[in-house]
């Protein structure tokens, strides 16, 4: 979404994740999308991605906030609510858990505190689309798309309606579709 929103064009190379190509590991041994490749350098963090793209272009200012408070909402969601979604995703993995605590956990520690700041400001961080929104929004479209049944019967209006304005965004749709597997 900040390639396309900072209008650089790139080779879309799509690759099915239990068949990687040795080109990718080459570049990227570890193995994870996705891999920008660029003149002499390679970017295989999502947040290293977009703060690439938005250095080149940030047309509505979605870096135009406050840098401590943007990486606490990173931090809580690449950290323990990655870690959450995970559980709740893969009940079989983790068959040790309850599925209900897991859940009020992930609620309390992120569902919540994004509907109380969503009280105060259409976005997370302000009245404006930041660049925070666009990286946690995917997460909360998975954590959504768990049980959509759950999610839609919780009293989180404005989080819902937060998701359903990126889900609805020419951006998103613009880049979430199918792609072919690139061949190499
Ligand atoms: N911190 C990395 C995480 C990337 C990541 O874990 N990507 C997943 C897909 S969403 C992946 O490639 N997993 C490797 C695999 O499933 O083999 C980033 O933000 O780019």
């Amino acid at each position: 979404m900040a390639l396309k929103y900072a209008d650089i064009e790139v080779e879309h190379r799509e690759i099915e994740l239990r068949n990687k190509p040795q080109s990718m590991l080459l570049v990227s041994p570890k193995g994870t999308v996705p891999v920008l490749c660029l003149d002499g350098l390679i970017l295989d963090q999502s947040l290293d991605i977009m703060r690439w793209a938005l250095e080149r272009s940030d047309p509505d200012g979605w870096f135009a906030v406050d840098e401590a408070l943007a990486k606490s909402w990173i931090e809580k969601n690449d950290g323990p609510f990655k870690v959450l979604l995970d559980q709740y995703k893969y009940p079989n993995r983790y068959p040790e858990l309850d599925q209900e605590e897991i859940l009020r956990i992930a609620l309390d520690l992120m569902l919540k505190p994004m509907e109380t700041s969503l009280r105060s400001t259409q976005y997370l961080l302000g009245n404006q689309v930041s660049w925070v929104d666009v990286a946690i929004f995917p997460f909360i479209r998975q954590f959504s798309k768990v049980n959509p049944k759950q999610f839609e019967d919780l009293p989180f209006a404005l989080t819902k309606k937060w998701l359903h304005h990126f889900l609805e965004s020419e951006l998103f749709n613009a880049v979430m579709r199918k792609y072919p597997t690139w061949m190499g």
